[in-house]
């Protein structure tokens, strides 16, 4: 397994439409599995492909709890076949909008069919936390961020920031005391 980086916007290759793959073959699996390794490592909750400069239409996720199993999932070619009329809204953030959260409202459930690491069909109806990651990962492969969902001022303010600390490059995390 390799940790890979993560893009960090405003980046072109976030703003890609990824293709779908043929097969979850021993090459996708690859790349689930590194992409699993980088999501853990961040930590994140779900990782796309093109956050990654990978323009396959591949996600992974885990929304278990620190003090639960894994429960990772390996998701290529998701088609949204039902959402619900009812929304939600929760807090966001994105490892490729780092230190920036903010409220987006979506349909609170909906149905996926996707192949997994197994290259099988399967569907799943998902709701709360759930939801709202398989929505955002499926958003990055169509070159969506959660940032697309608010106004143009909020999103401008936080593309700003974002273009000006890359600009300045990495910073320390926090001063010395
Ligand atoms: O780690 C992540 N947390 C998160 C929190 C609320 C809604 C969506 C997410 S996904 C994000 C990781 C990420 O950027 N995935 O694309
Ligand atoms: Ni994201």
């Amino acid at each position: 397994m390799a940790k890979l980086c993560v893009i960090i916007a405003p980046d072109p290759r976030l703003k890609i439409t990824a293709r779908p793959v043929a097969a979850v073959d021993d090459a996708v699996r690859r790349l689930m599995d590194d992409m699993l390794e980088t999501m853990y490592a961040a930590p994140g909750i779900g990782l796309a492909g093109p956050q990654v400069g990978d323009a396959r239409r591949v996600l992974v996720l885990d929304i278990a709890h620190r003090d639960e199993a894994p429960s990772p999932l390996c998701v290529a070619n998701p088609e949204i076949l039902w959402v619900s009329e009812e929304t939600s809204v929760d807090e966001e953030g994105c490892l490729s909008l780092p230190d920036h959260y903010a409220e987006v409202e979506r349909p609170a459930r909906v149905r996926v069919r996707f192949l997994d690491y197994q290259n099988e069909t399967r569907e799943i109806e998902a709701a709360g936390a759930l939801a709202t990651c398989l929505q955002h990962e499926i958003d990055h492969l169509d070159g969506t961020l959660f940032v697309d969902h608010l106004s143009l001022l909020k999103r401008n303010i936080i593309l700003r920031k974002l273009k000006k600390a890359k600009k300045l490059g990495p910073q320390p995390a926090m001063a010395r005391p």
